[in-house]
Protein backbone atom coordinates (compact mmCIF):
# COMPACT_ATOMS: atom_id res chain seq x y z
CA UNK A 1 0.00 0.00 0.00
CA UNK A 2 0.96 3.42 -0.68
CA UNK A 3 3.61 4.75 1.54
CA UNK A 4 2.79 8.14 2.54
CA UNK A 5 4.63 11.82 2.77
CA UNK A 6 5.58 13.54 6.20
CA UNK A 7 3.07 16.96 4.66
CA UNK A 8 0.23 14.23 4.06
CA UNK A 9 0.37 12.63 7.97
CA UNK A 10 -2.14 15.17 9.41
CA UNK A 11 -4.58 14.82 6.41
CA UNK A 12 -4.79 10.97 6.73
CA UNK A 13 -4.70 10.41 10.29
CA UNK A 14 -7.70 12.84 10.57
CA UNK A 15 -9.32 10.71 7.56
CA UNK A 16 -8.88 7.43 9.31
CA UNK A 17 -10.02 8.45 12.53
CA UNK A 18 -13.21 10.18 10.88
CA UNK A 19 -14.20 7.19 9.02
CA UNK A 20 -13.58 4.10 11.80
CA UNK A 21 -16.72 3.48 13.64
CA UNK A 22 -16.15 3.37 17.01
CA UNK A 23 -17.55 1.07 19.41
CA UNK A 24 -18.44 2.77 22.31
CA UNK A 25 -17.53 1.39 25.29
CA UNK A 26 -19.57 3.23 28.05
CA UNK A 27 -23.16 5.21 27.43
CA UNK A 28 -26.42 5.72 29.40
CA UNK A 29 -28.17 5.20 26.36
CA UNK A 30 -31.17 2.87 25.57
CA UNK A 31 -33.20 1.57 23.10
CA UNK A 32 -36.41 2.24 22.19
CA UNK A 33 -37.59 -0.99 24.21
CA UNK A 34 -36.85 0.73 27.25
CA UNK A 35 -39.36 3.24 26.89
CA UNK A 36 -38.66 7.17 26.15
CA UNK A 37 -40.23 10.54 27.54
CA UNK A 38 -40.45 12.14 24.30
CA UNK A 39 -42.19 9.88 21.95
CA UNK A 40 -41.35 12.61 18.61
CA UNK A 41 -42.81 11.12 15.57
CA UNK A 42 -43.71 7.44 17.07
CA UNK A 43 -45.52 5.92 19.77
CA UNK A 44 -46.40 7.27 23.03
CA UNK A 45 -44.54 8.12 25.59
CA UNK A 46 -43.24 7.06 28.79
CA UNK A 47 -42.46 9.47 31.00
CA UNK A 48 -40.07 6.61 33.04
CA UNK A 49 -38.58 5.60 29.89
CA UNK A 50 -35.28 5.45 29.86
CA UNK A 51 -34.25 6.29 26.64
CA UNK A 52 -33.33 9.99 26.80
CA UNK A 53 -32.98 12.46 23.52
CA UNK A 54 -34.06 15.78 22.30
CA UNK A 55 -32.82 19.65 22.71
CA UNK A 56 -34.86 19.24 26.66
CA UNK A 57 -32.43 16.44 27.46
CA UNK A 58 -29.11 17.87 25.89
CA UNK A 59 -30.07 21.19 27.86
CA UNK A 60 -30.98 19.64 31.47
CA UNK A 61 -27.75 17.45 31.22
CA UNK A 62 -26.74 16.95 34.38
CA UNK A 63 -23.12 18.58 33.84
CA UNK A 64 -25.06 21.66 32.79
CA UNK A 65 -27.38 21.72 36.11
CA UNK A 66 -24.19 21.81 37.67
CA UNK A 67 -23.07 24.92 35.37
CA UNK A 68 -26.50 26.78 35.87
CA UNK A 69 -26.10 26.93 39.74
CA UNK A 70 -22.82 28.92 39.16
CA UNK A 71 -24.68 31.36 36.79
CA UNK A 72 -27.75 31.81 39.31
CA UNK A 73 -27.05 30.35 42.74
CA UNK A 74 -29.09 28.82 44.73
CA UNK A 75 -30.11 32.16 46.70
CA UNK A 76 -31.74 33.17 43.77
CA UNK A 77 -33.55 30.01 42.77
CA UNK A 78 -33.90 27.25 45.69
CA UNK A 79 -32.91 23.38 43.84
CA UNK A 80 -36.19 22.73 44.72
CA UNK A 81 -37.61 24.93 43.26
CA UNK A 82 -35.82 24.20 39.96
CA UNK A 83 -36.62 20.64 40.26
CA UNK A 84 -40.41 21.54 40.55
CA UNK A 85 -40.09 22.61 37.42
CA UNK A 86 -41.28 21.16 34.37
CA UNK A 87 -38.04 19.78 31.50
CA UNK A 88 -39.26 22.03 29.32
CA UNK A 89 -38.74 25.53 32.01
CA UNK A 90 -35.69 24.06 33.26
CA UNK A 91 -34.26 24.01 29.63
CA UNK A 92 -35.46 27.30 29.25
CA UNK A 93 -33.55 27.82 32.15
CA UNK A 94 -30.34 26.65 31.12
CA UNK A 95 -30.64 28.14 27.75
CA UNK A 96 -30.84 31.26 28.92
CA UNK A 97 -28.81 31.69 31.79
CA UNK A 98 -25.79 29.80 30.22
CA UNK A 99 -25.86 30.23 26.37
CA UNK A 100 -28.57 33.62 25.77
CA UNK A 101 -26.98 35.57 29.12
CA UNK A 102 -23.22 33.95 29.27
CA UNK A 103 -21.03 33.09 26.17
CA UNK A 104 -21.19 29.13 26.23
CA UNK A 105 -17.75 28.76 26.67
CA UNK A 106 -17.86 25.41 28.65
CA UNK A 107 -17.28 22.09 26.39
CA UNK A 108 -21.00 20.94 27.97
CA UNK A 109 -22.20 24.00 26.56
CA UNK A 110 -20.13 23.87 23.45
CA UNK A 111 -21.89 20.18 23.03
CA UNK A 112 -25.58 21.18 22.67
CA UNK A 113 -24.25 23.23 19.46
CA UNK A 114 -21.96 21.17 18.09
CA UNK A 115 -24.72 18.30 18.35
CA UNK A 116 -27.33 21.00 16.48
CA UNK A 117 -24.78 22.16 14.41
CA UNK A 118 -24.52 18.69 13.20
CA UNK A 119 -27.97 17.18 13.15
CA UNK A 120 -28.31 20.55 10.49
CA UNK A 121 -30.23 23.05 12.52
CA UNK A 122 -28.13 26.52 12.79
CA UNK A 123 -26.77 27.16 15.93
CA UNK A 124 -27.22 30.67 15.53
CA UNK A 125 -30.45 31.01 15.08
CA UNK A 126 -30.48 30.72 18.91
CA UNK A 127 -34.01 29.64 18.14
CA UNK A 128 -34.83 27.18 21.03
CA UNK A 129 -38.47 26.71 19.98
CA UNK A 130 -37.31 26.14 16.37
CA UNK A 131 -34.92 23.15 17.57
CA UNK A 132 -37.90 21.95 20.10
CA UNK A 133 -40.30 21.38 16.99
CA UNK A 134 -37.68 19.84 14.47
CA UNK A 135 -36.88 17.24 17.23
CA UNK A 136 -40.74 16.53 18.35
CA UNK A 137 -40.89 15.26 14.04
CA UNK A 138 -38.52 12.61 14.55
CA UNK A 139 -39.69 8.71 15.26
CA UNK A 140 -36.89 7.95 17.85
CA UNK A 141 -35.75 4.57 16.27
CA UNK A 142 -35.29 5.89 13.41
CA UNK A 143 -33.65 8.75 15.12
CA UNK A 144 -31.26 6.33 16.77
CA UNK A 145 -29.58 5.33 13.16
CA UNK A 146 -29.37 8.59 11.87
CA UNK A 147 -27.28 9.70 15.44
CA UNK A 148 -25.02 6.45 15.08
CA UNK A 149 -24.36 7.85 11.49
CA UNK A 150 -23.59 11.08 11.83
CA UNK A 151 -21.36 10.11 15.22
CA UNK A 152 -19.85 6.98 13.04
CA UNK A 153 -20.89 4.80 16.26
CA UNK A 154 -21.20 0.81 15.05
CA UNK A 155 -22.73 -0.43 18.40
CA UNK A 156 -23.34 1.85 21.89
CA UNK A 157 -22.82 -0.34 25.03
CA UNK A 158 -25.38 0.16 27.86
CA UNK A 159 -25.18 0.31 31.26
CA UNK A 160 -27.58 -2.12 32.93
CA UNK A 161 -27.87 -0.67 36.58
CA UNK A 162 -29.59 -4.28 38.64
CA UNK A 163 -30.07 -2.21 41.56
CA UNK A 164 -32.13 0.45 39.66
CA UNK A 165 -35.59 -0.80 40.35
CA UNK A 166 -37.02 1.05 36.76
CA UNK A 167 -34.68 -0.83 34.85
CA UNK A 168 -34.83 -4.02 36.67
CA UNK A 169 -38.39 -4.21 36.69
CA UNK A 170 -38.16 -3.59 32.75
CA UNK A 171 -35.76 -6.63 32.23
CA UNK A 172 -38.15 -8.82 34.51
CA UNK A 173 -41.46 -7.92 32.08
CA UNK A 174 -39.80 -8.31 29.00
CA UNK A 175 -36.87 -10.80 28.36
CA UNK A 176 -36.22 -9.43 25.36
CA UNK A 177 -35.63 -5.50 26.44
CA UNK A 178 -32.28 -5.93 25.62
CA UNK A 179 -32.12 -7.27 22.10
CA UNK A 180 -31.92 -4.02 19.71
CA UNK A 181 -28.30 -5.21 18.01
CA UNK A 182 -27.59 -1.54 17.98
CA UNK A 183 -27.19 -1.86 21.76
CA UNK A 184 -24.70 -4.38 23.45
CA UNK A 185 -25.72 -4.75 27.30
CA UNK A 186 -23.69 -4.46 30.15
CA UNK A 187 -24.70 -5.88 33.77
CA UNK A 188 -23.96 -2.78 36.65
CA UNK A 189 -24.22 -3.52 40.30
CA UNK A 190 -22.48 -1.35 42.55
CA UNK A 191 -24.19 -1.83 45.52
CA UNK A 192 -22.38 -4.98 45.91
CA UNK A 193 -19.33 -3.62 46.21
CA UNK A 194 -20.58 0.07 47.83
CA UNK A 195 -23.31 -1.27 50.33
CA UNK A 196 -23.06 -5.35 51.54
CA UNK A 197 -25.57 -4.82 53.95
CA UNK A 198 -28.12 -2.94 51.70
CA UNK A 199 -27.72 -5.42 48.67
CA UNK A 200 -28.06 -8.29 51.03
CA UNK A 201 -31.12 -6.77 51.75
CA UNK A 202 -32.27 -6.60 48.55
CA UNK A 203 -31.41 -9.66 46.98
CA UNK A 204 -32.84 -11.47 49.72
CA UNK A 205 -36.18 -10.07 48.99
CA UNK A 206 -35.84 -10.93 45.41
CA UNK A 207 -35.71 -14.59 46.72
CA UNK A 208 -31.97 -15.38 47.07
CA UNK A 209 -30.13 -16.41 50.34
CA UNK A 210 -28.45 -13.66 51.07
CA UNK A 211 -27.61 -12.13 54.32
CA UNK A 212 -25.33 -9.60 55.85
CA UNK A 213 -23.25 -12.16 57.44
CA UNK A 214 -20.97 -13.35 54.69
CA UNK A 215 -21.44 -16.69 55.33
CA UNK A 216 -20.76 -19.37 52.81
CA UNK A 217 -24.39 -19.88 51.58
CA UNK A 218 -24.51 -16.14 51.33
CA UNK A 219 -21.70 -15.97 48.90
CA UNK A 220 -22.96 -18.54 46.77
CA UNK A 221 -26.50 -17.05 46.87
CA UNK A 222 -24.90 -13.71 45.54
CA UNK A 223 -23.03 -15.55 42.93
CA UNK A 224 -26.37 -16.99 42.25
CA UNK A 225 -27.77 -13.87 41.61
CA UNK A 226 -25.24 -12.37 39.17
CA UNK A 227 -25.34 -15.21 36.91
CA UNK A 228 -29.04 -15.01 36.62
CA UNK A 229 -28.56 -11.62 35.62
CA UNK A 230 -25.74 -12.45 33.32
CA UNK A 231 -27.75 -14.73 32.03
CA UNK A 232 -30.87 -12.81 31.57
CA UNK A 233 -29.54 -9.26 30.41
CA UNK A 234 -26.49 -11.40 28.45
CA UNK A 235 -24.24 -8.67 29.90
CA UNK A 236 -20.84 -8.58 27.78
CA UNK A 237 -19.10 -7.24 30.80
CA UNK A 238 -20.12 -6.47 34.55
CA UNK A 239 -19.09 -3.23 35.95
CA UNK A 240 -18.96 -0.93 39.04
CA UNK A 241 -18.22 2.86 40.04
CA UNK A 242 -15.97 2.61 43.15
CA UNK A 243 -15.51 5.66 45.66
CA UNK A 244 -11.87 7.77 45.80
CA UNK A 245 -11.79 5.72 49.27
CA UNK A 246 -12.23 2.00 47.14
CA UNK A 247 -9.12 -0.21 48.48
CA UNK A 248 -8.35 -3.67 48.10
CA UNK A 249 -5.78 -5.14 50.39
CA UNK A 250 -4.86 -8.70 49.26
CA UNK A 251 -6.26 -12.49 50.46
CA UNK A 252 -6.30 -11.10 53.80
CA UNK A 253 -8.60 -8.31 53.65
CA UNK A 254 -11.96 -8.77 55.28
CA UNK A 255 -13.97 -5.82 54.53
CA UNK A 256 -17.14 -6.50 53.11
CA UNK A 257 -16.50 -5.08 49.46
CA UNK A 258 -13.23 -6.99 49.31
CA UNK A 259 -15.00 -10.40 50.03
CA UNK A 260 -18.03 -9.87 47.62
CA UNK A 261 -14.87 -8.47 44.93
CA UNK A 262 -12.77 -11.93 45.69
CA UNK A 263 -15.92 -14.42 46.43
CA UNK A 264 -18.53 -13.36 43.73
CA UNK A 265 -17.67 -10.77 41.55
CA UNK A 266 -14.39 -12.00 39.72
CA UNK A 267 -14.84 -16.02 40.23
CA UNK A 268 -18.31 -15.71 38.43
CA UNK A 269 -17.01 -13.00 35.66
CA UNK A 270 -13.85 -15.44 35.32
CA UNK A 271 -16.24 -18.57 34.85
CA UNK A 272 -18.22 -16.58 32.10
CA UNK A 273 -14.82 -14.70 30.32
CA UNK A 274 -15.82 -11.69 31.21
CA UNK A 275 -13.84 -8.83 31.96
CA UNK A 276 -14.71 -6.67 34.56
CA UNK A 277 -14.73 -2.88 34.64
CA UNK A 278 -13.80 -0.51 37.39
CA UNK A 279 -14.23 3.49 37.49
CA UNK A 280 -12.52 4.63 40.50
CA UNK A 281 -13.12 8.34 42.14
CA UNK A 282 -16.40 9.25 41.85
CA UNK A 283 -17.52 10.69 45.97
CA UNK A 284 -21.02 10.79 45.42
CA UNK A 285 -23.24 13.24 46.00
CA UNK A 286 -21.26 16.07 48.39
CA UNK A 287 -24.06 18.43 47.22
CA UNK A 288 -26.97 16.32 46.96
CA UNK A 289 -29.62 19.06 45.77
CA UNK A 290 -27.76 18.90 42.25
CA UNK A 291 -28.91 15.55 41.59
CA UNK A 292 -26.43 13.62 39.66
CA UNK A 293 -25.30 16.86 38.96
CA UNK A 294 -24.04 16.51 42.53
CA UNK A 295 -21.22 13.60 42.64
CA UNK A 296 -17.05 15.11 42.66
CA UNK A 297 -13.53 13.60 42.66
CA UNK A 298 -11.01 12.26 44.97
CA UNK A 299 -7.78 10.48 44.69
CA UNK A 300 -7.98 6.85 43.93
CA UNK A 301 -5.63 4.05 44.76
CA UNK A 302 -3.82 2.59 41.90
CA UNK A 303 -2.22 0.14 44.21
CA UNK A 304 -5.65 -1.67 44.60
CA UNK A 305 -5.63 -2.38 41.49
CA UNK A 306 -2.60 -3.68 40.57
CA UNK A 307 -3.70 -6.00 43.70
CA UNK A 308 -6.30 -6.94 41.99
CA UNK A 309 -4.33 -7.43 38.42
CA UNK A 310 -2.04 -9.94 40.20
CA UNK A 311 -4.04 -11.76 42.35
CA UNK A 312 -6.29 -12.56 39.76
CA UNK A 313 -4.65 -13.56 36.35
CA UNK A 314 -7.67 -15.44 35.28
CA UNK A 315 -9.37 -12.16 35.11
CA UNK A 316 -9.53 -9.34 32.68
CA UNK A 317 -10.02 -5.87 34.24
CA UNK A 318 -10.77 -2.60 32.38
CA UNK A 319 -10.01 0.42 34.59
CA UNK A 320 -10.63 4.51 34.02
CA UNK A 321 -10.13 6.95 36.93
CA UNK A 322 -11.97 10.67 37.72
CA UNK A 323 -8.50 12.30 39.35
CA UNK A 324 -5.92 13.93 36.65
CA UNK A 325 -3.89 12.96 39.62
CA UNK A 326 -3.96 9.20 38.72
CA UNK A 327 -3.46 9.10 35.48
CA UNK A 328 0.05 8.19 34.93
CA UNK A 329 0.44 6.03 37.85
CA UNK A 330 -2.34 3.86 35.86
CA UNK A 331 -1.27 3.97 32.93
CA UNK A 332 1.79 2.79 34.13
CA UNK A 333 0.02 -0.34 36.14
CA UNK A 334 -1.04 -0.98 32.74
CA UNK A 335 2.67 -1.75 31.34
CA UNK A 336 2.76 -4.14 34.32
CA UNK A 337 -0.14 -6.29 33.56
CA UNK A 338 -1.55 -7.26 30.34
CA UNK A 339 -5.06 -8.26 31.93
CA UNK A 340 -5.65 -4.32 32.61
CA UNK A 341 -7.01 -2.44 29.99
CA UNK A 342 -6.86 1.27 30.93
CA UNK A 343 -10.05 3.05 29.19
CA UNK A 344 -11.53 6.64 28.95
CA UNK A 345 -11.18 10.71 29.49
CA UNK A 346 -14.23 10.08 32.18
CA UNK A 347 -16.82 13.00 33.60
CA UNK A 348 -14.50 15.73 34.57
CA UNK A 349 -11.57 14.59 32.25
CA UNK A 350 -13.32 15.02 29.54
CA UNK A 351 -12.59 17.98 28.34
CA UNK A 352 -10.12 18.79 25.35
CA UNK A 353 -7.26 20.24 27.70
CA UNK A 354 -7.31 16.59 29.55
CA UNK A 355 -8.21 14.69 26.42
CA UNK A 356 -5.41 15.45 24.91
CA UNK A 357 -2.52 15.18 27.32
CA UNK A 358 -3.93 11.70 28.79
CA UNK A 359 -4.26 10.46 25.38
CA UNK A 360 -0.56 11.88 24.42
CA UNK A 361 0.86 10.31 27.79
CA UNK A 362 -0.76 6.99 27.40
CA UNK A 363 0.17 6.55 23.84
CA UNK A 364 3.66 7.33 24.55
CA UNK A 365 3.84 4.94 27.69
CA UNK A 366 1.36 2.25 25.83
CA UNK A 367 1.63 2.64 22.22
CA UNK A 368 -1.64 1.67 20.50
CA UNK A 369 -2.90 -0.38 23.54
CA UNK A 370 -5.19 1.28 25.17
CA UNK A 371 -9.10 2.31 24.60
CA UNK A 372 -8.91 6.17 24.18
CA UNK A 373 -12.32 7.23 24.96
CA UNK A 374 -15.72 6.46 25.48
CA UNK A 375 -18.84 8.78 25.16
CA UNK A 376 -20.70 8.10 28.96
CA UNK A 377 -23.29 9.84 26.91
CA UNK A 378 -26.81 9.95 28.92
CA UNK A 379 -28.57 11.59 25.75
CA UNK A 380 -28.96 9.67 22.61
CA UNK A 381 -27.86 13.17 20.32
CA UNK A 382 -24.51 13.31 22.85
CA UNK A 383 -23.18 10.48 20.69
CA UNK A 384 -22.43 13.37 18.30
CA UNK A 385 -20.21 15.94 20.09
CA UNK A 386 -18.63 13.53 22.39
CA UNK A 387 -17.48 11.45 19.47
CA UNK A 388 -16.61 14.62 17.24
CA UNK A 389 -14.48 16.46 19.32
CA UNK A 390 -12.82 13.06 21.20
CA UNK A 391 -12.20 12.47 17.48
CA UNK A 392 -10.39 15.77 16.44
CA UNK A 393 -8.38 15.41 19.33
CA UNK A 394 -7.52 11.61 19.36
CA UNK A 395 -6.77 12.71 15.59
CA UNK A 396 -4.16 15.02 16.60
CA UNK A 397 -2.12 13.39 19.07
CA UNK A 398 -1.87 10.22 16.42
CA UNK A 399 -1.04 12.61 13.56
CA UNK A 400 1.91 14.23 16.11
CA UNK A 401 3.08 10.39 17.18
CA UNK A 402 3.24 9.78 13.43
CA UNK A 403 5.17 12.93 12.34
CA UNK A 404 7.86 11.98 15.29
CA UNK A 405 8.13 9.03 13.84
CA UNK A 406 8.53 10.13 10.24
CA UNK A 407 11.64 12.37 11.52
CA UNK A 408 13.13 9.47 12.73
CA UNK A 409 12.82 7.82 9.15
CA UNK A 410 9.96 5.48 9.58
CA UNK A 411 7.62 5.45 6.89
CA UNK A 412 3.98 4.55 7.46
CA UNK A 413 1.54 3.54 5.42
CA UNK A 414 -1.88 4.54 4.62
CA UNK A 415 -3.14 0.84 6.19
CA UNK A 416 -0.84 1.50 9.02
CA UNK A 417 -2.58 4.34 10.12
CA UNK A 418 -5.91 2.61 9.31
CA UNK A 419 -4.82 0.10 11.64
CA UNK A 420 -3.90 2.19 14.14
CA UNK A 421 -7.30 3.86 14.51
CA UNK A 422 -9.35 0.72 14.25
CA UNK A 423 -7.34 -0.53 17.27
CA UNK A 424 -7.71 2.87 19.27
CA UNK A 425 -11.63 3.09 18.21
CA UNK A 426 -12.80 -0.49 17.63
CA UNK A 427 -10.58 -3.50 18.17
CA UNK A 428 -8.79 -3.14 20.72
CA UNK A 429 -12.07 -3.17 23.24
CA UNK A 430 -13.45 -6.13 21.12
CA UNK A 431 -10.60 -7.81 21.66
CA UNK A 432 -10.14 -7.51 24.87
CA UNK A 433 -13.87 -8.81 25.60
CA UNK A 434 -12.56 -11.36 23.83
CA UNK A 435 -10.15 -12.39 25.76
O1 LIG B 1 -20.47 10.75 33.69
C1 LIG B 1 -21.58 10.65 34.19
O2 LIG B 1 -22.61 10.95 33.59
C2 LIG B 1 -21.71 10.19 35.61
O3 LIG B 1 -22.88 10.65 36.11
C3 LIG B 1 -21.79 8.72 35.82
O4 LIG B 1 -22.75 8.17 34.96
C4 LIG B 1 -20.64 7.85 35.64
O5 LIG B 1 -20.17 7.92 34.33
C5 LIG B 1 -21.00 6.44 35.98
O6 LIG B 1 -21.15 5.60 35.08
O7 LIG B 1 -21.15 6.17 37.17
ZN1 LIG C 1 -21.12 6.51 33.20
Amino acid sequence: TATIAPSQIEELVTQAINEQPVWDMHTHLYPTSFGTPLAGAGGAADPQGLLLWGVDELLTYHYLVAEVYRAVPANKLPYADFWKMSKQEQADHIWRELFLERTPLSEACRGVLTTLERLGLDPSDRDLAGYRSWFAEQDPSDYIDRVMEIANVSRITMTNAVFDENERNRWLADPQVGADPRFAPVLRFDNLLRDWAGAAKLLSEWGYEVYEEQSDASLEGARQFLRDWLDRTQGIYGAVSLPPSFRYGGADDQSSGSVALREVVLPVLAERGLPFAMMIGSQLQVNPSLGDGGDTVGKSDVASVLTLCRDFPNNRFFCTMLARENQHELTVAARKFGNLMVFGCWWFLNNPSLIDELTRMRMELLGPTFIPQHSDARVLDQLIYKWDHSRQLIAKVLADKHADLAASGWVASEDDIRRDAKMLLHSNFENFLAG
